[in-house]
Parts: C-alpha cells; structure tokens; sequence
C-alpha cells in the first residue's frame, strides 16, 4: 500500500540488455511462447522469439510513454492516413532500441545468423508509394521528438500487390504478410465501434434538439476492430501507437439461414464485412473512384474520429475542448470524410450548434496535399455519396451554403471562382470534391515542398487561397534517417562515426562536420570502398534473384518508384536506347560503363505504366546480349520494388534518377534517401529536387531540363513536339527504333501509340527535354572519369542532407501546426 491507501500494483522488473540475458529471453520466448526446443525451432520460429523479446523491451516503454502522455494531459496528435508503408519492423524496432549489436551477439551464441532470420520478415506494405512511405517516416520520427501521437489506418490483410514478371509483362499477384501470424500487432476487441452505411435520416426526438440535430438510422453495420502496433523511436525515447481497423460483421454467421441449408447465404454478410479491409487498392496518384474505396474511407474515418472522441470525453469530459486536446492531420484526401463525420458526431451525438460545431472541427483537422494532378484529385458522384452516407450528404450541402455564403459576403469571387470553392462540382455529373472539403474544414493546409506548395496556392487551390490567404503553408517531406541511413548503409553509418562521431545520430545537421572530409583523400578512398561493398552485395542480390551479372565497378545509375509518365521512366529508356546507338558508332570512344537499374509497380489499370516496363525489358534483352555493347552498357528491371528492395539498392547507388516533369512531382523523398547514401542525383528542378539543390550546392547535382514555369509557357504557346524531334538526331533515331519494332520484334507495332504520343502531344515533355537530358549524363560520364571529384561530390551529399530529416519535418509541424511542445 502506498501513503494514499491505495495497493502498489506490481512492476515488471527493469530489464538489463546483454547477449546473454537476451539469448536466455529468445530461447524462454521459444519455449513457452512457441512451444519448441531450440532443435526443433524453424527459422520462422527464431525470428518470432527474437522479436517477441525485443517487442517486450518496447512494451516497457510504450507503457511509459501512454502514462507520461495521460500525466501531461497536452494535445495529442493524431495522423490519419489510408497507407503506412512500413516494410520490416525488426531491425528497425531492435536498433531504436539500442539492442541491435546485443541481439547479434546474442543469436550467434545461439547458432543463428540474425541477417537470415530477418530476411523472413514480410514487408508490412499497407501503402503504394511516396505517401505510404512518408506516414511510416512519420511514425517514427514523432516517436523520436516525443510528440504524443496514434496513427490510424487500415489493417489490410493483402496489401500492396507482389509484382512478378511474365515474358516481360508486370503480373499482380497477392502478397500475404500475415501468413506467419504477426507478432507486432495486438488486437483491442474492447475498443471495437460500430461504423453504419446507407439508411435513412429522421428528425431528432430530442425535444430541445437543434434544427441541425438529426438521427442517422443506417441501414447496414459492420464493427470495426483495431490492432495496435507499437512504432519506437530513436533511442526508445517515446513509443507511439499505429491503429489499424479492420473490418468483422455484427454477427459473424446467420444460423437461422444456416440451419434453413442456406449455408453460403448465412455467410454473405461475414464476407461482405471482411471484403472492406481486405485489399489495398493499388492506385497512386490517382483516384481509385470504386465505391469500395468510399466505403473503406468511411469505415477508418469513423472508426478513428469515435475512438477521438471516446478518447477525450474519458479524460477531459467536453467536447468543446476537443480541438486543445487533439490534432488532426489529414493525410491527402483519402480520409476527409472525417470533415464530415465529426461534425455528424458533434451535432447529432452532442447537441453541438452548428456554427460552433463547425469551428470546432476546423481547429480540430489540418490536411496535407500531395499532389498537383488533376485527375488524382477525389471527389465522389453526389449520388453514391448521398447513397452510401445520406447524413455526411446533408452536412455537406449545410457547409458548403456556409462557405459559399461568406466567399460571396466577401465581394472578391465571380460565379466561375464560386464554382470552384464549391464542395460540389457541378460540371457534368455532380460529384462531392474532397479536396475541397479537406481544405474547407481545416486549419491549415500544407504542400509537401517549396516547389509544390507554391504552385498550389496558384494553381488547384488558387481562389481558396484568397478566401484564406493564411491557411496554405508548406512542410517541406524529409526521412528517417534511422532506416534510410544507419540501419540500410552500416558500412557508411560505421564510417561517418569514425570521421565526426556520434552526434549525428541525434542531430542530423551535424552530418555537416563531414564537409571537412571531402577532400581528405584517405577518407575518400574509404567512402568509395563502403559504396563498392553495397554494389558488390546489390550485385550478388541481384544475380540470386533474376540471374543478372552486372559489374560493380560500374557506374549503378538507380531509378526506383512507381512507374508513371510524369515520372517519366521513358526518358531514361530512350536515352539508354540513344546510348545504345552511339556506343555502337562510336566503341572507340572513352565511354563510362553503365549499369542501368530500374524497379517500380504500375498500377494494374494503368495501360502505358505497364507498356514501359514491357519496353524497359525489351531494351534491356537486345542491349545485355549485344557484343558490340561489352558490357559497357547494362539494362536490367528489378521485379518486385518494395522498402525492402529499396534498403539494398539506394545504397548502392552511384546515381539517383529524379527526372519528372517539373511542376509535377510534389516532392518526392526517394530522392533524398539516395543522396543521404552518398549517390549523386540527376534530376529536374521539380518538387523537393529544387531545394536539394540549394542545400548541397549546384555543383554537387546535376539538374537539367526545363523549369515548372518554363513547362507552363511551353503548354500555353502550343508546343510542338515534332519540331523538337526534328532538331534532334539522337531523339529521333532512338524513337523510330522503338517505334519500328527493333526492341520488339516479336511485335513489332507493341509500341506504335507509346512513341506516337510523344509526336502527338507529348504531355510530359520528354522530347522537349531529352537533349538536355542526355547532355547532363555526358556530364554525368565526366565526373565519374575523375573519381576523386565523384568521391568530393557523393560526400558533400551526405554531409549537406541532415536538413532532410523528417524529425525536422516533425518539429515543423509540431509547431506551426499542431501547436505541441518539441
Ligand atoms: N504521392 Cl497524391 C503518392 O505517393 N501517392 C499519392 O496518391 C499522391 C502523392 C506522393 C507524391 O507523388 C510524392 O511527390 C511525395 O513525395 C509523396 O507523396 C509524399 O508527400
């Protein structure tokens, strides 16, 4: 009993770390957890017992973490977001944790080897992409400033689809993440809530009720269950949670149809439930406008703004106080729903006026856009919209007669600029747009870099921006530095330590002492080495995997990422076609052996995605197995890109391709992963590349091609893309090979329409920039002949890219957003 009289609960006891105490935890988790000797013990189960005993030193400190949390009673910070693409979580949790080199030694007394164990983790790869990735930076880095914060999403259990390839041609296969169980997560059915679709609104029967006050009788129900999952930061500091909801039906079999002998029909509505968290829907950037995808919104939507208010009710009491005690960031679109929803609770469920109501949910909310393209922005047919959440439908006409009534008030809109503020889109087929309900009802609204941000003050958002000239700031996206630096790169991480030691690790910014070791030619011959090992161990990856053999002492110029045209993989292949063809005219000539490495998923719809990794394996078979070439030249897909894959191959990059049109990359962040590991970048003045650029200095990147502004002027002037083929042997050549069927003679008209699109119209001004393009890789070739100049280069990359930290990102959203101490 303590001085209050109240029984002093028993505390798990501290727990030391050391290789012995660790090998004695791993073989009890085996043993009474698993249920195995360690002679029966499969490697599955050696990883599920190694990670049970470092999840339990993270438990210790989550524990910490919720009741510092309660204790502070401050603002919570909540990221609501339908992709977390996590990747593996063991080494990642393991060296948060500060016990990596301890769990190592550990396993080798046990006779395991802690790199094969921790290959067989699957990827958590609940995300398609840059967005995805950046929740996942996002998580652990408001771990490691110590921002009290949940994720939410979704538990899918087929997540981003496997890629394989078939005579070329991307084939989607599911990939099963939860095969082996997963150790991480922990199910809370006693935080389950009930997420209601379709139905009927009725007047409220509360006498004094509010004219705004309704009664939602939904018509179909499903519960909504989370897992939670704990994400360490750095050095264990805080641990945050990541809830992620699935999907059970109310009652799980009908037996009265059962026993009736209709035994499918007594599981249709069990079936339907599942169906809504079962599948990632595999778009980026780009609206996956199947009511599905509504419906999967809706549901974590829901299910996460009940558990808010659940959340503050029992700790604060008012609602009214809800915007001091939560934030809500919105990531992209995919959750504004939550806009609506809140306000549904705040009106129907608390009696809340509207006016009140409303200024509650806009200090609540902020959202972040991350795309300029206008065929990604959502918006919903009114009638699927009306159909499926009948009172969000009535909420939003409510607020939108709101909006439009003070834009109109403020005398400074005509009908067209009233038009697009609306939450309606009345062109065409009327749809509900969720990007202007986002930004409607939020308090802030960011873009992801300078660039981006810019650009959409003057562009999607223009008079938005004039209603509210305060409310779009810019975050500009950073990464871990943890995953994407010191855990994939250890030869560099070990290496920097040595040079300017270990301060790093807690401030980024100080990977500026490097500086001093860029002409150290001793240091250089060191940093060329460490790049070489991660090239040999990519190369002996990739001979495993897809038989390639591809020379390490080549030059690996690397471009990962989804595949889209406006990231314009095409570019790239035409130039190595135009390559191809000099280096076949000219073999005499001092060419710099190439190893070309692309990877990346098309989405399954997407027509001319999956014709440009068709063409890069076409290229890629004619130039391999050309002798006229000798070996100068390598072209090689990558099946299968995840973070996984990404852990080995921007290590070992030379060169980072960030070639998109400008204007439309909104930031991109594989970008800055590539520099952090030390590879130069070749890119456009697009997204994040612009300020890149300004922190490592112009001489250390490579920019080329055409300026967003200068795109613009091209669009408006009627640019014609035959006139700039026709000033361009290299171009021209290149596309008629293509086009006449020497990479694919099998079929030789397969990329007629591809390359006639770039005579036609060439949206993505490829031809516009392929001579400046290709002139920048000459550059390219010169610098790699003087590789004490490429070493100076690579290492001023890393030494100037500690700004790219998404911790920075988080103190900056911590502050100017979310308003909570860092
Ligand atoms: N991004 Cl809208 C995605 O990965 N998926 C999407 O659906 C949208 C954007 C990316 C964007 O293309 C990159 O430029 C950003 O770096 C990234 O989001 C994170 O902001």
């Amino acid at each position: 009993m303590n001085l209050k009289g109240q029984p002093t609960l028993p505390k798990p006891a501290p727990r030391q770390v050391d290789p012995e105490v660790l090998a004695h935890e791993i073989v009890e988790r085996l043993t009474y957890r698993i249920g195995k000797n360690a002679t029966a013990a499969k490697p599955h189960d050696w990883l599920h017992a190694v990670i049970l005993a470092i999840r339990d030193r993270v438990i210790d400190a989550w524990i910490a973490s919720t009741e510092k949390t309660y204790e502070e009673q401050g603002r919570r910070v909540y990221y609501l977001s339908l992709e977390f693409l996590i990747g593996r979580l063991m080494r990642d949790a393991a060296s948060n944790m500060e016990m990596l080199d301890d769990m190592q030694a550990a396993l080798s007394s046990l006779g395991v080897d802690i790199d094969i164990i921790a290959a067989l983790e699957p990827d958590a790869a609940l995300g398609n992409g840059g967005l995805g990735r950046l929740a996942a930076c996002f998580m652990e880095s408001m771990a490691t400033v110590d921002v009290p914060a949940y994720g939410y999403g979704i538990r899918y259990v087929n997540g981003m689809f496997r890629q394989e390839i078939s005579d070329g041609w991307q084939v989607e296969l599911p990939e099963t993440w939860l095969t082996h169980g997963n150790p991480w997560e922990f199910e809370r059915r006693e935080a389950s809530y009930e997420i209601g679709f379709g139905g009927r609104v009725d007047p409220s029967e509360n006498e004094d009720a509010s004219p705004h006050q309704m009664r939602w009788r939904p018509a179909e129900r499903v519960i909504a269950t989370p897992y939670d999952t704990p994400i360490a930061g750095w050095r264990g500091k805080r641990v945050n949670t990541l809830r992620l909801w699935e999907a059970q039906p109310i009652d799980p079999i009908l037996l009265d149809r059962f026993n009736a002998g209709d035994h499918l029909g007594a599981l249709t509505e069990s079936n339907r439930a599942e169906a809504l968290t079962r599948v990632l829907y595999p778009a980026d950037s780009s609206p996956a406008g199947q009511e599905l995808r509504l419906r999967q919104e809706y549901f974590f939507s829901s299910a996460s703004l009940q558990d808010v208010v659940r959340r503050h009710i029992q700790y604060f009491g008012d609602i009214r106080t809800l915007p001091e005690k939560a934030a809500i960031q919105l990531n992209d679109t995919h959750p504004a729903v939550a806009v609506a929803e809140l306000m549904r609770i705040l009106l129907d469920n608390h009696g809340v006026d509207f006016d009140e109501a409303w200024d509650i949910t806009r200090r609540t909310f902020s959202y972040t856009n991350h795309t300029l393209l206008p065929e990604a922005l959502e918006s919903w047919p009114v009638p699927l919209f009306e159909r499926l959440l009948p009172r969000h439908m009535q909420i939003v006409y409510a607020v939108n007669s709101r909006l439009l009534g003070e834009a109109r008030r403020s005398g400074q809109f005509d009908d067209r600029a009233i038009g697009t503020i609306s939450l309606i889109d009345e062109g065409g087929e009327r749809r509900v747009r969720m990007g202007n309900l986002a930004f409607a009802g939020s308090h802030s609204v960011n873009g992801v870099s300078a660039l981006h941000t810019e650009l959409m003050k003057e562009t999607v958002f223009a008079d938005f921006h004039r209603l509210y000239p305060a409310r779009i700031n810019n975050k500009t996206n950073g990464v871990t530095f943890r995953r994407w630096l010191m855990q994939c790169n250890h030869g560099l991480f070990e290496l920097i330590r040595e040079a300017i030691g270990d301060r790093f690790m807690d401030d980024p910014e100080a990977l500026r002492e490097l500086d001093r070791f860029a002409d150290d030619s001793a240091f250089q011959q060191k940093f060329l080495a460490v790049k070489r090992a991660n090239k040999v161990a990519l190369a002996d990856l990739l001979r495993q995997r897809v038989n390639a053999r591809i020379d390490p002492s080549a030059l690996f110029d690397i471009q990962i990422k989804r595949i889209h045209e406006y990231k314009r993989q095409l570019l790239n292949i035409i130039e190595a076609v135009s390559l191809y063809d000099q280096i076949r005219s000219h073999p005499e000539k001092d060419w710099v052996p190439r190893v070309k490495l692309f990877g990346g998923k098309a989405a399954p719809s997407y027509h001319n995605a999956k014709l440009i990794i068709k063409l890069a394996g076409d290229v890629a078979r004619a130039v391999n197995h050309d002798p006229a070439v000798q070996g100068l030249l390598k072209v090689q897909f990558v099946p299968n890109y995840n973070v996984s894959l990404a852990e080995m191959m921007i290590p070992a990059a030379d060169l980072s391709e960030q070639i998109s049109t400008a204007g439309m990359e909104a930031s991109g962040t594989g970008n800055m992963k590539f520099a952090v590991n030390g590879a130069l970048t070749i890119g456009t003045l697009d997204g994040a590349n612009v300020e890149m650029r300004d922190h490592v200095g112009e001489e250390n990147i490579v920019i080329f091609g055409l300026t967003a502004a200068q795109v613009n002027e091209r669009r408006a002037h009627g640019y014609d893309p035959r006139e700039v083929i026709g000033q361009s042997r290299e171009l021209g050549q290149a596309l008629d090979a293509i086009a006449s069927g020497v990479f694919s003679p099998d079929d030789p008209g397969r990329y007629r329409d591809l390359v006639q699109g770039i005579y036609d119209h060439d949206w993505f001004m490829v031809a516009a920039d392929f001579d400046s393009y290709s002139a920048a890789q000459r550059r390219v070739d010169g610098i790699w002949q003087d590789q004490t100049l490429w070493a100076r280069k690579a290492i001023h990359n890393v030494a100037r890219m500690g700004w790219f930290s998404s911790d920075r990102t988080i103190r900056e959203y911590a502050t100017d957003i979310w308003k909570v101490p860092v």
